[in-house]
């Protein structure tokens, strides 16, 4: 494809270090925002526009705005208020198929409306009890451009990334940007999510903590979902991996799954645990979840099995160094303009 536009600024190299300085930047700004409130209703956003929809998994992706209240102001005294951007993910829950579950589906709770009856035959809309109309929702406020890039709906392609690309394009535009890490540091330091930590090995070379994952509804033990995140700093993704690291990978796959299934009851074989490459977040992590749940991101391009890269790496050690590896990306990713600048699409 032809490019005529100018790279976008964070497809290059900073001066050394000026990649940190953006995550320490990055890290100031968050600090700087009132954190998160609690939110007991929905009422105060203004609705912008939907971002994205998916009827399959009966889910939607909704772009809008609320007053982000910042510190008081050393001058007036006065807390300030503008609007910022938030984005809002609403997804319906899956039944809850136990024994207690049904009964309460078929209670005097449930009303029925019928649309017709033919023969033996009647549909109708059930009209649930509240407590089975749970909606799973995720809110993230204030929400950064990276974040309206993430989940905006845009076409993907298929980038097929040679070891030369990544130093010469994903390489410099990793540097240059700031992937808003905060809440991995949080998880890590145990200022935020500590009392769902599911296990933690805490050594600093090959230790991680266990998480259920944001996108989890953390009830559903079909759609289980949980993060090992890796204690040690500087592991950006696959591309880093080499034999070093292969006492931390067997240690999250082997005593990760143990500890999943020590605490869920769902066996190693019912489990999958894999990288995504490219991540969203360049700090290691990896996936787990169910066999029969399709999680998003779990697709032959995106996802590489934790232990087809252990062994990888024991087979030829520079494996992910030296290899080609593909990866989705959307067309409004920053990414995407880097590589389309660069003329590789
Ligand atoms: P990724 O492969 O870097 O990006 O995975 P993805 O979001 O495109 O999959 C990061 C993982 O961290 C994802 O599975 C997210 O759902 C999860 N995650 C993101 N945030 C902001 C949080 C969080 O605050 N808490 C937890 N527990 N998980 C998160």
């Amino acid at each position: 494809m032809s490019t005529l536009e100018a790279p976008p600024d964070n497809c290059k190299r900073p001066a050394d270090g000026a990649g940190d300085g953006d995550v320490k930047k990055a890290k100031l700004d968050e600090d700087a925002h009132s954190s998160h409130p609690k939110w007991t209703s929905l009422n105060s956003f203004k609705f912008v526009k939907v971002l994205r929809e998916d009827p399959q998994a009966k889910s939607v992706c909704i772009h809008a705005t609320s007053q982000l209240k910042r510190a008081a102001d050393q001058s007036d005294g006065d807390a300030q208020s503008a609007e910022a951007d938030a984005i809002i993910l609403l997804e319906k829950t899956a039944f809850d198929t136990t024994d207690s579950g049904i009964s309460t589906l078929l209670a005097p709770d449930t009303s029925l409306q019928q649309h017709f009856n033919n023969d033996i035959y009647g549909t109708y809309d059930s009209l649930l009890a509240p407590s089975l109309n749970n909606v799973k929702t995720v809110i993230i406020f204030p929400a950064s451009a990276k974040h309206m890039e993430k989940y905006a709906s845009h076409e993907s392609h298929v980038i097929y990334e040679s070891p030369e690309d990544y130093q010469s394009i994903t390489l410099p535009y990793i540097q240059s940007s700031s992937f808003e890490m905060q809440w991995i540091y949080n998880i890590l330091e145990k200022k935020k999510e500590s009392e769902f930590i599911v296990y933690e090995d805490p050594d600093p070379e090959k230790g991680f903590v266990l998480v259920p994952d944001l996108k989890w509804d953390r009830k559903s033990l079909d759609t289980l979902y949980l993060s090992a995140i890796v204690h040690k700093h500087g592991i950006k993704s696959l591309r880093d991996l080499t034999p070093e690291h292969l006492p931390l990978l067997k240690n999250i796959l082997n005593t990760g799954l143990e500890a999943i299934e020590k605490e869920y009851g769902v066996p190693k074989s019912k489990l999958r645990a894999y990288f995504h490459y490219q991540p969203s977040y360049y700090h290691l992590h990896v996936h787990f979840n169910q066999v029969k749940f399709t999680a998003p991101g779990s697709n032959v391009v995106g996802a590489h099995n934790l232990s087809d890269v252990i062994d990888n790496i024991k087979l030829y050690p520079d494996y992910y160094q030296k290899r080609t590896i593909p990866f989705l990306c959307k067309t409004n990713a920053k990414l995407y303009k880097c590589y389309e600048a660069a003329g590789k699409i």
